[in-house]
């Protein structure tokens, strides 16, 4: 059989790769030009697809990219992976997942199932694509073709939990189309998970995400909280989670970052308002992670003004400028947030990011500098904003004057040149 896999990014290339293995041909649709010649070539540009991996079902003839829709009518099963974004007001944009639709719907032919797999307010799968595709192929759902909603959960950087051993949600929207999706997956994915709706398939999806933004949230309430009392709040939180059931750890950041978690649960909030109801942890989630960049400014100064240095005058140094820890992805990321206020204060600042060699975002343009004693002790200040694995934090704390660690990292080994967000 063959299956179709319409976006290929850190959500598609890996469900290509896997369905391929598994003896699937995959047609891959990607309207990036670049990545659908590094697809061809074997070539991967996501951190969590081995190029061997890629290489291999490429040269096996399992899996091949294009840009275009026009094998749409071999396809057995399309499956969309495109980006669900955020206009400016926080508004959902489905112009991706719209476009995409409309362009199935002229090819479509009978038998065929289409799964979203874009994390998506409830009704988008039944309310938006069912109506375009119907329309423009003139098939009925549920008896000419199939129509699902399965979200995607990966967790980038993840290697325990892959896009194989992570149980799939799967709602059809009707019966027909989730005993067909529930076929497919189950070939694909060690653990399928039906439920009894799209829709339902859709919130289970935002839901996950809404419960680690509203937590993630809390621990930073905490955090500012624990500032005001003069408080240790990592001690506090440690100490809290060796409670053996009934809790579980998240900590307090410099901010909420990836095209996930600050952005999906809005996707929630915007449909619930149809429905004259307001979704308070979201906004008030989104509201307090959104503030923590200006915390961690606020520390700045304080560290700056102990240290009898302006801000315009200080050299800050910032380590790591990824959204998380062991990814190189720059999408939403605080410590950019960070970077800004930094700059608009007048100071100067570098920064080290071993997954990120350069980077340019807002008119600035930078290159990670290396981590050397030297570097190190020519800035006042570092501020460690994203934890990656593969720093030598014991080298960073000998040699600089002075960390805010906004992450941690130095929680249980404190020294006089460490201040914990
Ligand atoms: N963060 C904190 N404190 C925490 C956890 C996270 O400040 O305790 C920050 C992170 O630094 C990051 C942001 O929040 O900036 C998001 O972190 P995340 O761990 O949720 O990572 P994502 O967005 O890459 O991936 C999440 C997935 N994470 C996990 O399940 C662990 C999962 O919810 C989804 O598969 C994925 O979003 C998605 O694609 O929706």
């Amino acid at each position: 059989a063959v299956v179709g896999v319409v976006g290929l990014g850190y959500v598609g290339l890996p469900l290509a790769v896997e369905i391929a293995r598994v003896g699937f041909r995959v047609l891959g649709v990607e309207r990036n030009p670049k990545r659908v010649d590094l697809v061809n070539s074997g070539k991967s540009y996501i951190d969590d697809v081995p190029t061997e991996k890629l290489a291999e079902v490429v040269r096996e003839g399992r899996l091949e990219a294009r840009v275009d829709f026009s094998r749409v009518p071999e396809m057995d099963v399309i499956v969309i992976a495109v980006p669900t974004p955020l206009t400016r007001n926080l508004v959902p944009d489905l112009q991706y997942v719209e476009g995409v639709t409309r362009e199935l719907s002229s090819r479509l032919r009978p038998g065929q199932l289409v799964s979203l797999e874009s994390t998506t307010y409830p009704g988008t799968t039944e309310e938006v694509m069912l109506p375009i595709l119907e329309r423009g192929s003139g098939l009925r759902v549920e008896e000419d073709f199939f129509l699902a909603h399965s979200p995607e959960r990966v967790d980038p950087g993840n290697k325990n939990f892959t896009t194989k051993n992570t149980s799939k949600v799967v709602g059809g929207v009707g019966p027909a189309s989730l005993e067909v999706a529930s076929a497919f997956y189950a070939q694909v994915i060690d653990q399928v998970v039906p439920v009894s709706s799209a829709k339902a398939a859709e919130l289970v999806k935002v839901y996950e995400n809404t419960f680690r933004a509203v937590n993630i949230a809390l621990v930073n309430e905490l955090a500012l909280l624990c500032d005001r009392m003069g408080l240790n709040v990592w001690e506090v939180l440690d100490a809290a989670f060796t409670k053996p059931f009934g809790i579980m750890p998240f900590y307090p950041g410099p901010g909420v970052g990836g095209h996930c978690i600050p952005i999906d649960p809005h996707y929630l909030e915007w449909k619930a308002k149809e429905f004259n109801f307001n979704t308070h942890f979201i906004a008030l989630a989104g509201e307090i992670n959104r503030k923590m960049p200006e915390f961690v400014l606020e520390k700045v100064r304080r560290i700056l003004n102990d240290m009898r240095l302006a801000p315009s005058a200080a050299r800050v140094l910032l380590l790591g400028v990824a959204y998380k820890k062991d990814v190189s992805d720059l999408r939403e990321s605080p410590a950019l947030d960070v970077l800004r206020l930094l700059r608009r204060e007048g100071a100067q600042v570098a920064y080290h990011d071993p997954f990120v060699p350069e980077l340019s975002w807002e008119g600035i343009s930078l290159r990670s500098v290396p981590l050397t004693d030297e570097v190190l002790r020519e800035h006042d200040l570092v501020v460690l904003t994203t934890d990656h694995t593969s720093v030598d934090y014991e080298f960073v704390r000998r040699h600089a004057r002075k960390i805010l660690d906004t992450r941690g990292v130095y929680r249980r080994s404190p020294s006089d040149n460490v201040v914990l967000l």
